[in-house]
C-alpha cells in the first residue's frame, strides 16, 4: 500500500502493519496511507475485523516529534482516531515494544487492545512539555479511572502489559507471535458479534470518581511542578474528562495542547529530547567495541560504592577494591543497606536485590583486578595518589582493559601519561550519588583511542546513564561552568544579598535548590579542600568551615538544620558574619535584586559554556545543556544554559556581561567571541571562530 504501511488479509481479518523505522512514529507519510486504509477497510464488506500492528522493534512510539513546530499536514492523528471510531466491525491494536503518546492514543481509538507480555504502554508527552493531544487525556480515564490516568499522564511513566491488563487498558496479554494471537482474538470477537463500543462511549473507569480525592492528588502534583506548565495542564485535562462531556473535554484538551506546543517550555524540552540522543554521538562511535564483562572499582566510599552499584545494576560483574578489610566491609555493608532500602520502598524486588549483590566480589588486593575489562578508580582527589593507583593498574591490568578515573578536576592527560598505555585511559566522571544521578561525563584524553571511547559510551547506555563525551580541562564541562556560576557568590553576599535571597532567586528560576543550599547538602568542606589545594580563598565559606560548619552533615553551614532535618533555616549568626566581613572590607550593604543575582551567576555560566565550545571541550552547545539539566538541576523547561541563552537574548547577556566586566574586571564577565557570534547569527556553530 505504501513503503510505510502494509495491508494483509488473514481470511476475513485485515491486518494493517505500520513500518516506519526506527520507532514507527506517526509521521505524515504514515498518517496518510493509514487513513486511506481505514476508510477502505471500513467500507469493505468482506472484512470482518481489523488489526493494527507494527513491524520492527516496537508499536507506534508516538507522534513524529520532528514535525512539531511546523505546519501540520493533514490528516491529523485526531482525524484518524475519529475515523477509527466510525468503524462498526471490531478493531484491535496489537501492541509489542512500546505504545507511547500518539501510539497509545491510536490504540485507544480501537475497540480492543492486545499486548505482548513484554510491552509497555504510556503517555510520556509531559516530558516534552505538552499533554497527550490525540484524545489520550479523555479516553484513558474512561478505561483505567481518573486517578490512575492522572498518575500515568502527569508522570509520563509507562506501565507494563500485566498492569495495563489489570487496569483495563489492555484486553488480553499474549506470549509468542502477537499478530497471530491478535488475528485470532479479532476473529473470535467478530464471530461473537457486536455492537462494539468505542472507548469514547464507555465510562467503566469514570463511574465512581471521587473528585475530592482527585483534587487532593492534583494539589500534591502542583507542588512538584516547579514552574512547569505541562503537568498542570495534564491534570486539568484529566479532570475535564470527568466533569465535561467527551466532545467538550476533547476540545479543551486540544486548546491546552495548542497552547503548550507553541510555548518555550515545550520547545526547550523537545530540544533536550534530541540533545540527549545526539550527545552520545561522536566521530568513531561505530568502531568495534571491546567486550566488558567484569568491572573493577577502586574505592568503596560514597562515590566508589555508588559507581559499583551502577555497574551491578546494569548487569556487570563487579570487583570492589579497598585498602583495608574494614573499609571494604563498611563499603559492602552500605551497598547492602542501600539495596535493602530500595526493597522496602518497593522500587526493587527482593530477588533482584539478591541478584545484584551476588555480582559483587570484594578484595583488598590489586592482583584481583587482573581479570577486569574496565577499571574505574574513585580514590582521593590528589594527583600523586591517582598516579600511584594508575601505576599499579598498569602493572596488573590485562592488555586492552580500559582504565578510567573518576576525577572531577584533575588533568587526565597527565594521569594517562603516567602509564605505558595512555590510549586505554579515559575519564568516567560520575555525579553523586552515582547510583542515582543520570549524568556521566566521559572524558576523552589526548591519546584515548576511539574504540575505548565507543566502549565507554555503550557501557553508559547499558547502566542507564546519559553520556556526554567531553575533553580535558580543569573541571571538564560541568564543574568548570559551576565555578563560573559561583564566582560571584561571595561578592553578592558581601554587597548585601543573603544566602536565602540568592537561593530564592534560583528556585524562582526553576532550580530545585540554590547554590548555598546545594553547598550545604554536598558538604562545604569539599570546596574548602579544593580551594586550599589551589591556593584560593573564599572569605565567608572558609570562615564557616573553620568554625566546623560543613553543612547538613554537621547541622550547620550557610543555614541551620534541626537534628536529622534537611530543611534549611536562616541563621542570624551567618548573616552577622557576612556583615562583619563586609565591614572589614569597607563594603556597604545595598539592596540586590533577583535580576542582578541572575545576571551575576547565570550569565557567567553561559559565557563559560561559550568558551568551552570555542575550545572544543564540548562538541555541541546541546551537549552542555544535557550536562546541566541531568547533572546540576538546570530547569528542563528552560532547556539548559545554552538553549536558555537564546531565549534570554544573547545581545542582552553580552550587554550586561560587558557592564559587569567594566565594573569588576573579572574574566568570567569578559564576553566570549562565540557569544557575540550567537547574537549575530542565532547559532552556536563554532566554525567561523575556530
Ligand atoms: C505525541 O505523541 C503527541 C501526541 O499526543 C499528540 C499528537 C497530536 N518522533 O530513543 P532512541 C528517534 S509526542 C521522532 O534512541 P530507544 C530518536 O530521536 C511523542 N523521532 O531509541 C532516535 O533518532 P536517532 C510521545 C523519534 O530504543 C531514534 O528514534 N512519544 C521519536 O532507546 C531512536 O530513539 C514519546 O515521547 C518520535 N516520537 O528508545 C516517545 N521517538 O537515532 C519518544 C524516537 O537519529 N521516544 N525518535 O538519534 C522514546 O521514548 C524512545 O525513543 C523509545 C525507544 C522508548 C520509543
Amino acid at each position: 500500500m505504501s513503503n510505510f504501511l502494509k495491508l494483509n488479509r488473514e481470511g476475513d481479518v485485515a491486518v494493517v502493519t505500520i513500518d516506519n523505522p526506527p520507532v514507527n512514529a506517526l509521521s505524515f507519510h504514515v498518517r496518510e496511507p493509514l487513513m486511506q486504509a481505514l476508510v477502505e477497510l471500513r467500507d469493505d464488506p468482506s472484512v470482518a475485523a481489523i488489526v493494527i500492528a507494527c513491524a520492527g522493534r516496537t508499536f507506534v512510539a508516538g507522534a513524529d516529534i520532528t514535525e512539531f513546530g511546523k505546519p501540520m499536514q493533514q490528516p491529523e492523528l485526531r482525524a484518524i482516531i475519529a475515523t477509527l471510531e466510525t468503524i462498526a466491525k471490531p478493531t484491535v491494536a496489537a501492541i509489542h515494544g512500546t505504545a507511547l503518546g500518539g501510539g497509545l492514543e491510536l490504540a485507544l481509538g480501537c475497540h480492543f487492545r492486545v499486548a505482548d507480555a513484554g510491552a509497555k504502554l504510556g503517555l510520556p508527552e509531559v516530558k516534552l512539555g505538552i499533554l497527550p493531544g490525540g484524545g489520550g487525556t479523555v479516553r484513558l480515564p474512561r478505561l483505567v479511572g481518573a486517578v490512575k490516568a492522572l498518575r500515568m499522564i502527569v508522570s509520563g511513566a509507562p506501565i507494563g502489559a500485566a498492569e495495563a491488563h489489570e487496569a483495563g487498558l489492555v484486553d488480553a496479554v499474549f506470549e509468542g507471535d502477537l499478530t497471530t494471537h491478535a488475528v485470532n482474538f479479532a476473529r473470535e470477537i467478530a464471530r461473537k458479534g457486536g455492537p462494539f463500543t468505542p472507548v469514547r462511549d464507555r465510562d467503566d473507569g469514570l463511574k465512581d470518581t471521587d473528585l475530592a480525592a482527585f483534587d487532593v492528588e492534583v494539589a500534591e502534583l502542583a507542588k512538584k511542578a516547579r514552574g512547569l506548565d505541562a503537568p498542570i495542564a495534564c491534570a486539568r485535562a484529566v479532570r475535564n474528562a470527568v466533569t465535561l462531556s467527551f466532545d467538550e473535554a476533547l476540545a479543551a484538551e486540544r486548546a491546552l495542547f495548542v497552547d503548550l506546543v507553541g510555548g518555550d517550555q515545550s520547545r526547550a524540552q523537545r530540544h533536550l529530547f534530541f540533545a540527549e540522543r545526539e550527545a552520545a554521538k561522536f566521530p568513531g562511535k561505530d568502531t568495534a567495541k571491546r567486550r566488558i564483562a567484569r568491572v573493577g572499582v577502586i574505592g568503596a566510599g560514597t562515590m566508589g560504592g555508588g559507581i559499583a552499584m551502577s555497574f551491578a545494576n546494569g548487569g556487570y560483574a563487579v570487583t570492589l577494591l579497598e585498602a583495608s578489610h574494614e573499609a571494604l566491609r563498611h563499603g559492602l555493608g552500605t551497598i547492602e543497606k542501600n539495596y535493602a532500602v530500595s526493597v522496602t520502598r518497593g522500587s526493587l524486588t527482593e530477588e533482584a536485590s539478591h541478584e545484584r549483590l551476588a555480582r559483587f566480589k570484594g578484595s583488598t588486593d590489586y592482583a584481583d583486578l587482573a581479570d577486569c575489562d574496565l577499571i574505574v578508580e574513585a580514590v582521593f582527589e590528589d594527583m600523586a595518589v591517582k598516579k600511584e593507583v594508575f601505576g599499579r593498574l598498569d602493572a596488573i591490568a590485562k592488555p586492552g582493559a580500559i582504565l578510567a578515573t573518576n576525577t572531577s578536576y584533575l588533568d587526565i592527560n597527565e594521569i594517562a601519561a603516567s602509564t605505558s598505555r595512555p590510549q586505554d585511559v579515559l575519564g568516567l566522571h560520575f555525579f553523586s550519588p552515582a547510583n542515582v544521578m543520570k549524568l556521566l561525563e566521559i572524558v576523552r584524553a589526548e591519546k584515548t583511542v576511539p574504540d575505548a571511547l565507543a566502549t565507554a559510551v555503550d557501557m553508559a547506555r547499558r547502566i542507564g546513564k546519559v553520556a556526554v563525551v567531553v575533553g580535558v580541562c580543569h573541571g571538564f564541562v560541568g564543574n568548570r561552568m559551576l565555578a563560573a556560576r559561583g564566582s560571584e557568590s561571595e561578592a553578592l553576599l558581601l554587597e548585601g544579598a543573603t544566602p536565602r535571597q540568592i537561593d530564592k532567586a534560583f528556585t524562582d528560576f526553576g532550580w530545585p535548590m540554590g547554590p548555598f543550599q546545594m553547598g550545604d547538602l554536598a558538604g562545604l568542606d569539599i570546596g574548602w579542600r579544593n580551594r586550599k589545594a589551589r591556593g584560593q580563598t573564599a572569605v565567608i565559606a572558609d570562615t564557616l568551615c573553620e568554625q566546623g560548619r560543613f553543612g547538613q552533615k554537621t547541622g550547620r553551614g550557610f543555614y541551620l538544620y534541626e537534628a536529622g532535618a534537611r530543611t534549611p533555616v536562616a541563621d542570624p549568626e551567618v548573616e552577622a558574619l557576612i556583615r562583619d566581613k563586609a565591614a572589614e572590607r569597607g563594603i556597604a550593604a545595598r539592596t540586590i535584586s533577583a535580576e542582578e543575582i541572575i545576571e551575576r551567576t547565570l550569565y557567567p555560566l553561559v559565557n563559560e559554556g561559550a568558551k568551552i565550545l570555542e575550545e572544543k571541550i564540548a562538541a555541541r552547545a546541546s551537549d552542555i545543556d544535557v550536562i546541566w539539566v541531568n547533572g546540576y538541576g538546570f530547569p528542563v523547561g528552560k532547556g539548559g544554559p545554552m538553549f536558555w541563552a537564546g531565549l534570554e537574548g544573547p545581545g542582552k547577556i553580552i550587554g550586561r556581561l560587558e557592564y559587569w566586566y567594566q565594573r569588576t574586571g573579572k574574566d568570567v564577565f569578559r564576553p566570549a567571541p562565540l557569544l557575540k557570534r550567537l547574537a549575530e547569527t542565532g547559532s552556536w556553530e563554532t566554525d567561523a571562530i575556530a
